[in-house]
């Protein structure tokens, strides 16, 4: 029995928008707004991933090279209309013939030409800073050749996402220590501003250098960009075109990310988002349309960086995501879902009745309003969205009535 058959859909729709009505809002703005909605899906989380665990287990179907995940991008996209951008890590997606230090931006067209026979586009771009020869450090390494190795890396990052991308560079570093005094600090996190330099200096301008931070992982007493703060603080050292690349699962436990977005917002800090869901650590969940996120839509919305009809105003929204043991289609599909709940929710936040509570320090009225727009089942707005682009009603039903996975496994082996 499917969840969304969409026999009542009609009803149900026009009972919310009745509902919505009253409270003054236009049903069909949000439903509009769903439709223009756009994530990037990862190129990884189709495929291997992760250190191992698990014997290297991966789901039955699950891509084997690059070109596989483009396709299983592009279906992604064609069941939610939501996906025309593919993340990619330079040295994960690097044709496979190629050695690392071998790796050229022109290597990248027949693999961008491929996806976009397929349906879907190059987005951000990541060079890959954590593969062999990093584990004392990539940019902020003290031997002088891992950090040429990998300036020049990143910078044929750059050059990919020039050419072949969105122009959005992301960065995340495996750079940390394990002890206290293990290595000195602030000479860590001054190579690796020497090397973010030399970087920035090389890309072309059109280029946006996005900075992610983590506060742990592989390090486990210390990691160089550990917190917005830091990656802010560089990133602003370098220029204009940088800002703070925000990802779920990168906070130690309690940490209020929303308060971390509505400060970059305020502050103007160009912005992006690796959206996961963080149960216990950097765990990469699928994405699910829990508070948090809502809180955090609600900050994005109040800001305008979603949807905005001028691109440059848009943070950059991502889905980094892969867990080992799920359908990776699947959960690519439910975080594009997930994401769109919560994107809905948070267009229906009534911002004067709220903004009235907060001016009278109606602490609990103000928190009724906001959960008001959490609690508002959304669902038949995007349904019909999806109606009226053709699209699944519920895209992971649509996903196994369509046959793909049975064809993947065929090719791939389960
Ligand atoms: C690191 O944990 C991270 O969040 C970075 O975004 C990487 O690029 C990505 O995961 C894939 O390892
Ligand atoms: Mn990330």
């Amino acid at each position: 029995m499917p969840t969304a058959s969409g026999k009542h859909l009609k009803e149900s729709y026009e009972v919310l928008g009745r509902e919505l009505a009253e409270r003054g809002i236009d049903i069909g703005a949000v439903k509009e707004a769903v439709k223009d909605f756009k994530v990037e899906i990862p190129s990884w989380l189709f495929g291997r991933f992760g250190g191992g665990r698990f014997g290297n287990y991966m789901p039955p179907g699950a891509a084997l090279d690059s070109r596989a995940k483009m396709r299983d991008a592009a279906f992604v996209h064609k069941l939610t209309g939501a996906t025309p951008r593919v993340a990619i890590h330079a040295g994960w997606d690097k044709p496979p013939e190629v050695a690392f230090d071998d790796i050229e931006a022109d290597q990248f067209a027949d693999l961008r030409d491929y996806a976009r026979e397929q349906g879907v586009d190059f987005g951000t771009v990541s060079p890959t800073l954590f593969l062999e020869g990093t584990h004392y450090g990539s940019l902020s390494s003290n031997l002088a050749d891992v950090r040429r190795r990998l300036i020049r890396h990143a910078i044929t990052a750059c050059e990919i996402a020039e050419k072949y991308g969105e122009q959005i560079v992301t960065y995340w570093l495996p750079d940390g220590t394990n002890y206290p005094a293990q290595e000195d600090l602030w000479a860590q996190e001054e190579r690796l501003r020497g090397s973010m330099r030399e970087i920035y200096d090389a890309a072309s301008d059109k280029v946006l250098h996005l900075i992610e931070y983590k506060l742990f992982e592989p390090g486990t007493y210390s990691t160089v960009i550990c917190d917005a703060g830091v990656a802010k603080d560089i990133a602003q050292s370098l220029g204009e075109r940088t800002g703070v690349l925000v990802d779920m699962g990168h906070h130690a436990w309690g940490v209020n990310v929303t308060q971390i977005v509505a400060r970059l917002l305020g502050m103007g800090v160009p912005g992006g988002f690796h959206f996961n869901t963080r149960y216990a650590a950097d765990d990469d969940h699928a994405i699910e349309p829990n508070l948090s996120m809502y809180a955090i839509f609600c900050e994005l919305v109040k800001a305008d960086v979603v949807i905005n009809p001028d691109p440059s105003r848009n943070w950059a929204y991502m889905v980094d995501q892969c867990s080992a043991l799920e359908n990776r289609i699947h959960a690519a599909l439910h975080a594009v879902d997930s994401l769109q709940v919560t994107f809905a929710k948070a267009l229906l936040l009534d911002r004067e009745r709220l903004a009235a509570y907060q001016a009278e320090h109606n602490i609990i009225l103000a928190n009724r309003v906001f959960l008001d727009a959490f609690l508002t089942d959304v669902r038949p707005i995007l349904r019909m969205a999806r109606r009226e682009q053709d699209l699944p009603l519920d895209p992971v039903e649509g996903y196994d009535a369509s046959g793909y996975q049975k064809k993947i496994e065929k090719e791939r082996g389960g």
